[in-house]
């Protein structure tokens, strides 16, 4: 991460349009990053270096939109799941208001079963890829929900130039593992580093989002900054954080959570009203900032994009 221009608590609601923040940084990477950095990006060969840019400025709307009301700023970062900070949904905004270190730099690692792994530094990795700004609906397992103007690019434009081998069934996804950036971590509240898995067609699914920003602004710590999943038909503990390793694997994954509570978390976890959390219902949800509850949908709404790719299964079995 070069540089950083403001920090999320001093954006008020009304400035949520103003681009600048972005512009800035990217027109300076635009100028400085290329020449310094380019040995180093073993996926943006040739041609992708060639298209334009993207710039916050020139995000494409995308037609994968929903039209439901936005929850709001204000909510969107400070009600926020981040165990590797707190476990206390109102912490992480105050604990990872600079996460992560500015003065580090943020690697990911495409690893496994591909042709094309590497080693990135956050800002080679995404340069290639068109930004899109993607309002979907995101639902939490314990049955809050929020509806997120997304900055980000699809998964699918990732793994296309990782490419992945005949043995690639499985995406593994790490979270960071660095108790000095995330006092969570010193307590034994998952097993660390946080993990979560994908099937290779749920992850190429054009719906999953590899997401970078929100309301136009690059992400905060709290959401997960710099780089984080985004699966809307799943349960928000899916949409893992922080991301520093994506691997392709042909067994599936064992996530942090189905670790944790192997008969409470599976592995599928689609939004599916019909299917209870032991310890709760999950046929409501409570969008945050009303008042009244609203009947779950199946598939969080995304049916007619996703249901095809579990048409075949039980998901009472596969949850
Ligand atoms: N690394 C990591 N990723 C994570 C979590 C976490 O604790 N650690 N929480 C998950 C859960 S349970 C939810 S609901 C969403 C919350 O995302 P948000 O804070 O941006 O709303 O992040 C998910 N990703
Ligand atoms: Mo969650």
């Amino acid at each position: 991460m070069l540089i950083k221009k403001t920090t999320a608590n001093e954006i008020t609601s009304s400035e949520i349009t103003d681009h600048k923040v972005y512009v800035n940084r990217r027109q300076f990477l635009n100028s400085t990053a290329m020449g310094v950095t380019a040995s180093l990006l073993p996926l943006s060969l040739s041609a992708a270096d060639n298209t334009p840019k993207p710039t916050f400025l020139d995000l494409q709307k995308s037609t994968l939109s929903t039209d439901d009301k936005l929850t709001s700023y204000k909510d969107v970062t400070s009600y926020n799941n981040f165990y590797e900070f707190s476990t206390d949904k109102y912490a992480p905004a105050l604990l990872a208001s600079n996460f992560p270190d500015k003065s580090k730099p943020w690697r990911v690692t495409i690893e496994g079963e591909c042709d094309k792994p590497g080693e990135y530094d956050y800002d080679d990795l995404i340069r290639p890829f068109t930004l899109e700004e993607r309002i979907y609906r995101f639902r939490c397992v314990e049955g809050w929900s929020m509806v997120i103007p997304w900055v980000g690019f699809p998964l699918a434009d990732l793994i296309k130039r990782a490419q992945p081998n005949s043995r690639a069934k499985f995406v593994e996804f790490t979270t960071l593992y660095d108790p000095e950036q995330m006092p969570g971590q010193s307590r034994k509240v998952l097993d660390w580093p946080y993990t979560e898995g994908l099937r290779i067609d749920e992850a190429m699914n054009p719906l999953t989002l590899l997401s970078v920003g929100l309301y136009g602004q690059e992400l905060l710590g709290q959401n997960g900054a710099p780089i984080r999943l985004v699966v809307p038909w799943k349960y928000g503990f899916k949409s893992i954080k922080s991301i520093v390793k994506i691997r392709f694997v042909e067994s599936m994954p064992n996530s942090a959570w189905m670790k944790a509570g192997p008969r409470e978390y599976g592995f599928y976890s689609n939004v599916n009203p019909e299917v209870d959390h032991p310890r709760w219902s999950q046929g409501r949800e409570r969008r945050i900032g009303e008042f009244l509850k609203r009947k779950t949908q199946m598939f969080n709404g995304y049916g007619e994009e996703v249901a095809h790719l579990y048409s075949a299964m039980d998901l009472t079995k596969h949850f």
